[in-house]
């Protein structure tokens, strides 16, 4: 038996730490720690209500317009306020603005270089200038003998990479372009939201930033460069990197129970949304109930009391707790350990037919490999399901543009009751994502956030059932444990994000654990 573990994984956001047990060249056991405590909801204690969307976006760089999203929702909820028209769309627009950035940032700039052989650009014989500047850089480090000198190409662990120079030199182009092509939509979200990260426009009652042609015009022809991006680059690049890797069909098939909240309002009241709500349970579709949700602590490091709904929950640290590998909870769907994110969306969709335009494409990819859907519960399945919700929801993106009327109205206005409660549920680019809140005496008197990636890289319950992460690496082939590239591209299939799952750094500034990096 050998223990592999791997401190930090890079190229996802936070700190993570998994640790595995291999046994006859498979993972027998795992363990993902979340390696920092945040205590995040405590900041939202007695302040404003209206100052929660500005405080929950900065759990996270990366998704904070979610948490805007969410934060909204919220006190919508709470507040008893309805936006109109203009402010669902604009809402949907910052929050498709960020899905679009986000699954580029995870595809190109966090996992391809699993799978691209980084050192092909020693080949490179042409003239553009940004490939010329990657070539130098690797030629440094693989002179300098200081591998830490340049990353995040090298170091890296050996591994199968891609075999063929042109298709790894072109592969290195497209992580250039991408990066163009984020900043194009983080200026999407700008037109709408004053800024990114962090949006300031997003409001209790719809959006604080009127409906102008220009930012109209803006906005389309933005979006326009990178649904060609999308179509042109992104999914057939997915399609290549799969073509390549069939066996991660086969690879960290993980828990097999799906639950997405829904996301993306089609309807002012929030019962219509672009990807359905539901569960996926044992092999049958359920409808969600969001009382059925409960946060085990046994595992965790927190004193609260175990199996309490987010509502009622608590975030109080105890970093030296018995038994405790984690600073994530384990989030609970009637027992269940439920995997969220672009395949729970993609596959819920997918199954209850609630979106035809996405079954068509999931229905092409599946031809195009000629397999069924059970292939999609996988490292691949995981990838491609971002790539298809990526083009759905731009594509709907131009639909939400063109319904914008800038003769009408964004925001309907609120007041603040003396006590309430609310619930804002949405989908983040990596998974479900709810916010609850209680107001007492006008104030927060409590404010909980249960994120995407503590669903799926939570540890165990407290019955002793693991995380679906930890459960998708149990059976991962491994062939060489000191470079257990399997493992890590099954752990960055879920695009973890730890700032977001933990909610800053260990205030005494102690080593928490021995850091291998790699
Ligand atoms: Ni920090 Fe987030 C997303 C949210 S994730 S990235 O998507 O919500 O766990
Ligand atoms: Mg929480």
């Amino acid at each position: 038996m050998t223990k592999i573990s791997i401190d930090p994984i890079t190229r996802i956001e936070g700190h993570l730490k998994i640790e595995v047990e291999v046994d006859n060249g498979k993972v027998v056991d795992a363990k993902s720690s979340g390696e920092m405590f945040r205590g995040f909801e405590n900041i939202f204690k007695g302040r404003n209500p209206v100052d929660a969307g500005q405080l929950s976006q900065r759990i996270c760089g990366v998704c904070p317009a979610a948490h805007a999203q969410a934060s909204a929702l919220n006190l919508d909820d709470a507040l008893d306020v309805t936006p109109p028209d203009n402010g669902r769309l604009i809402r949907n627009l910052l929050l498709s603005a960020n899905f679009i950035q986000s699954h580029i940032l995870h595809f190109y700039h966090l996992a391809a270089l699993d799978y691209v052989d980084i050192t092909a650009i020693l080949q490179y014989k042409g003239s553009d200038s940004g490939l010329l500047k990657v070539k130098s850089w690797v030629q440094a480090e693989v002179k300098s003998g200081r591998p830490t000198a340049c990353a995040p190409f090298l170091p890296r662990y050996e591994a199968d990479y891609i075999k063929d120079t042109d298709l790894n030199i072109g592969a290195i182009a497209h992580y250039l372009q991408a990066l163009e092509m984020r900043r194009k939509a983080h200026e999407l979200l700008t037109i709408f939201g004053g800024k990114m990260p962090h949006a300031i426009a997003i409001f209790p009652g719809g959006v604080s930033e009127k409906v102008t042609i220009d930012k109209i015009t803006a906005y389309n022809s933005r979006l326009e460069e990178l649904r060609t991006f999308i179509n042109e680059v992104y999914i057939p690049d997915v399609l290549t990197v799969a073509g390549a890797y069939k066996e991660y069909f086969g690879i960290g098939k993980g828990c097999g129970n799906f639950l997405a909240y829904g996301g993306f309002e089609e309807s002012n009241d929030g019962s219509e949304k672009l990807f359905p709500s539901g569960v996926f349970i044992d092999g049958k579709m359920g409808k969600f109930s969001s009382k059925k949700i409960a946060e085990h602590v046994k595992y965790s490091k927190y004193t609260s009391k175990s199996k309490l709904h987010p509502s009622k929950g608590d975030t109080e640290p105890k970093p030296d707790k018995r038994n405790a590998y984690s600073w994530l909870k384990a989030p609970r769907y009637d027992k269940n350990a439920m995997e969220v994110g672009p395949l729970a969306r993609t596959y819920i969709a997918h199954v209850s037919g609630a979106n035809p335009e996405l079954s068509k494409i999931v229905g092409k990819t599946l031809n195009h490999f000629n397999a069924d859907a059970s292939v999609l519960l996988s490292v691949l399945g995981r990838h491609a399901a971002r790539a298809i919700e990526c083009k759905i929801v731009a594509d709907r993106s131009n639909q939400w543009l063109a319904a914008l009327d800038h003769t009408k109205p964004v925001h309907t206005p609120f007041k603040i009751p003396k006590k309430s409660t609310g619930m804002g549920l949405t989908e983040g680019p990596r998974g479900a994502l709810g916010h609850w809140i209680t107001i007492k005496d006008q104030k927060i008197d409590n404010y909980q956030a249960v994120v995407p990636t503590t669903w799926n890289a939570g540890p165990s319950d407290d019955s002793g059932v693991k995380g679906p992460m930890e459960q998708a690496l149990i059976g991962t082939p491994v062939k060489d444990p000191k470079n257990p590239m399997e493992p890590l591209r099954v752990v960055r299939s879920f695009d973890p994000c730890l700032a977001c799952a933990i909610h800053v750094v260990n205030p005494d500034g102690e080593t928490i654990s021995n850091v291998k990096v790699l």
